[in-house]
């Protein structure tokens, strides 16, 4: 005779989902430490996409706990910058300005250009989740910009120009640019660099789940549009992100203590607004890779 063990029922849990003014919303009353049932999993995939970004408030959660999360959304991708993973979890990438012994513990300028995460990967990433280990006591906040308002409120003859054309994300053109200072970055190993070799996208994207178009350039990653004249591509790349980061589009995040911050890179670009150098400030990244755009 066989028995078969029942699993118990996942209780669901009584979160709020409260949208902010402009963009993103707020969760409370979840509690990521507990397993998540489906039903719930559902109602937080949906303000995902219908807000774009998702504050998870109050969280205490180990790393193994954030990985897991993550990882329902999709499978993760490892930052190139191994040595900057988390010791045992490479799935996070330390986002941090604190130096230790000498030396950087963690990506300090993650976030100084608009960008989108992983652009310059075949796959970019669907999402990331930020979650607050140090915060400063002033700055560090994270701005997001709305790049499906952006495109919805892009005038015609920029929408016409940029129609059906791709442009050419690269992770290392970043480093040639003066405002990064001359150290800011260490030097990527052949082994590195052939994991970040520049690739083409669809200048403006469609939302793999939504349907909705979006622009798909950023100032962080984006060298060029594919068939213009140099100077043509420059001076409308820099038209698009000009337009896109207008104050309209914006939401500004401040952290506070607990706080993990789920974003949709397919349909945002953020920036890091940094914080005085002396005050430590270190985040836990996990990126979800996403589908290739189209
Ligand atoms: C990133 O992890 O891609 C960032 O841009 C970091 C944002 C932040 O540190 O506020």
């Amino acid at each position: 005779m066989t028995t078969t063990l029942n699993a118990a029922p996942v209780a669901a849990q009584p979160f709020t989902i409260t949208p902010f003014a402009r963009l993103g919303a707020e969760i409370t009353g979840l509690d990521l430490r507990q397993p998540v049932n489906n039903a719930d999993f559902a109602r937080i995939h949906q303000a995902h996409l219908d807000h774009h970004v998702v504050v998870f408030r109050d969280q205490k959660i180990t790393p193994r706990q954030q990985i897991d999360f993550s990882r329902r959304f999709g499978p993760l991708q490892i930052h190139v910058l191994k040595q900057f993973l988390l010791p045992g979890h490479p799935e996070i990438l330390i986002v941090s300005n604190i130096i230790e012994n000498g030396q950087p513990i963690g990506l300090g300028d993650a976030g100084k250009f608009w960008h989108s995460d992983l652009s310059y990967k075949t796959l970019p990433s669907l999402g990331s989740m930020l979650y607050a280990q140090e915060l400063p006591e002033e700055g560090g906040d994270t701005l997001f910009a709305d790049m499906e308002l952006a495109y919805e409120t892009l005038p015609d003859d920029l929408k016409r120009v940029i129609e059906g054309r791709k442009a050419v994300h690269s992770y290392t053109a970043t480093y040639s640019r003066p405002k990064f200072g001359s150290h800011w970055r260490p030097q990527l190993t052949e082994q590195q660099l052939a994991e970040v070799q520049a690739v083409s996208h669809p200048v403006v994207r469609t939302h793999p789940e939504t349907g909705r178009k979006a622009l798909f350039v950023s100032e962080g990653f984006t060298t060029h549009i594919e068939g213009l004249p140099e100077t043509e591509s420059r001076d409308i790349l820099e038209a698009l992100w000009a337009h896109s980061v207008r104050p309209e589009h914006i939401y500004r995040h401040q952290w506070q203590p607990g706080d993990m911050v789920f974003w949709d890179n397919r349909s945002l670009i953020h920036l890091a607004t940094g914080c005085p150098a002396h005050l430590r400030r270190k985040l836990y990244r996990t990126t979800i890779e996403g589908d290739a755009p189209f």
